[in-house]
């Protein structure tokens, strides 16, 4: 994979170009641990770029609702194939706009509104658009919570009962800051005895699931959805797979007319590129060491006194409970950003702070793994970072904020990107 050479061509228009050159910038000089994120090579960004953008295309390869699809249609069927290859699956739906778009429309094909549906609570690491309020998932929807134990993992036992009361339509598995194996078989034998659906939102897995690091759920599914950026390592977008054919239809339906109108074409050939990647040898490699520096970098932060969500991590992700330091999770996002380190606030289980504070930060190992950082790199990314939480506040620590910027922007020179 390229992800050196990359020159965008300059445009007339002053202040948007600086917008991008400065966004350009930050990404080459900040140490980036935001969990879901990465860095798309030169291909996937050139294809972002392509004429595609120009095309209509509603509708399905073959069966459009406009002429002049024939190159369209090509990229598609490409971006289908191979992401049934990378997930041993029979139908795909390359279309979502986002992982939002495809969990709704999976919602859609499979329940009515006023249906049940059961997801993890997102103060427990569950997604927004698993039934939290705000969101069409938690109007529309009735949306019953599970949570995790004590320890910080799953609660079968709990998902079990909730089941057996409410029957939901739908059981949602999946997260946003869940750092263990999910037991998407257990999931399925609980869909099973309550008749519901199992939808797996492998979002941030994807690209450990498409490595064999990380359980799969596509043979116990019914719907398996995704975003195409994080562990993947695509251009931002949404995918949805199955292998069941009469599920398969509900979702094209769901998909366009139901939730969206004209795919982005551009978008789609860029998924094609993306899991062409992801299909070649290095991208197992890759994950490896993605999990590797994940894991490495957590027991270190434990070491250095901190707690981790759940004690651990099996995948690119980790919550780091920072209630030893007596710190928020808004500053300590705020105060790594200032020390050259981007991750976000998250809330730990069982949170006494509000979502605009939280107790916590999630840290993830994909995005610096693509720039070649191994585990030593990441351990001392850790040293910086209680560096700068164990003496917020305290004396000297401007300026020893200011050190750990240097070294955060020395390492970044020394593992360049689009340079
Ligand atoms: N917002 C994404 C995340 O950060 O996990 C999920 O969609």
């Amino acid at each position: 994979m390229n992800f050196s050479g990359y020159f965008f061509e300059e445009i007339s228009d002053k202040e948007v170009f600086q917008a991008i050159t400065d966004e350009l910038h930050r990404q080459q000089n900040q140490i980036e641990l935001i969990a879901s994120e990465n860095f798309v090579s030169k291909e996937v960004l050139s294809a972002l770029g392509c004429v595609m953008t120009n095309k209509y295309a509603e509708g399905y390869s073959g069966r459009r609702y406009y002429g002049g699809c024939k190159y369209v249609d090509v990229a598609e069927n490409i971006a289908i194939e191979r992401l049934c290859k990378l997930f041993n699956c029979k139908f795909a739906n390359v279309q979502p706009h986002s992982g939002a778009q495809a969990n709704l429309s999976a919602f859609y094909a499979l329940a009515k509104p006023g249906d049940r549906v059961l997801g993890m609570e997102l103060a427990m690491g569950g997604h927004l658009t698993h039934g939290a309020s705000p969101t069409i998932s938690g109007k529309w929807f009735e949306s019953i919570g599970y949570g995790v134990d004590k320890n910080g993992f799953i609660d079968y036992d709990q998902v079990k009962s909730l089941a057996l009361k409410f029957g939901p339509k739908i059981i949602v598995a999946g997260a946003s800051s869940y750092s263990r194996r999910i037991d998407f078989q257990k999931f399925r034998k609980i869909a099973d005895l309550v008749g519901a659906y199992l939808v797996a939102d492998i979002a941030h897995y994807a690209g450990l699931i498409v490595t064999g690091l990380y359980p799969s759920p596509m043979d116990c599914a019914h719907i398996v959805t995704s975003t195409t950026h994080k562990t993947l390592r695509g251009p931002r977008g949404g995918v949805i797979m199955t292998n069941d054919e009469s599920i398969a239809k509900k979702v094209n339906s769901a998909v366009f007319p139901g939730v969206q109108g004209g795919p982005q074409m551009h978008s789609i050939a860029a998924k094609a590129v993306a899991f062409g990647e992801a299909l070649r040898p290095d991208f197992k490699m890759y994950a490896q060491h993605v999990l590797n520096n994940s894991i490495a970098m957590s027991n270190h932060l434990k070491k250095l006194g901190l707690n981790i969500v759940s004690g651990g991590t099996d995948s690119h992700l980790f919550v780091v409970d920072l209630t030893p330091l007596s710190i928020t999770g808004k500053i300590a996002e705020t105060e790594l950003e200032e020390a050259g380190i981007t991750c976000n606030k998250n809330a730990i289980p069982f949170d006494t702070l509000p979502p605009s504070k939280t107790s916590g930060i999630r840290i993830g190992s994909a995005a610096m793994t693509t720039r070649g950082l191994k585990e030593k790199e990441f351990l001392r990314i850790a040293d910086l970072i209680f560096k700068v939480l164990s003496n917020y506040a305290k004396s000297g620590y401007d300026a020893i904020k200011a050190e750990v910027r240097e070294e955060s922007l020395n390492l970044c020179k020394k593992f360049p990107i689009y340079g």
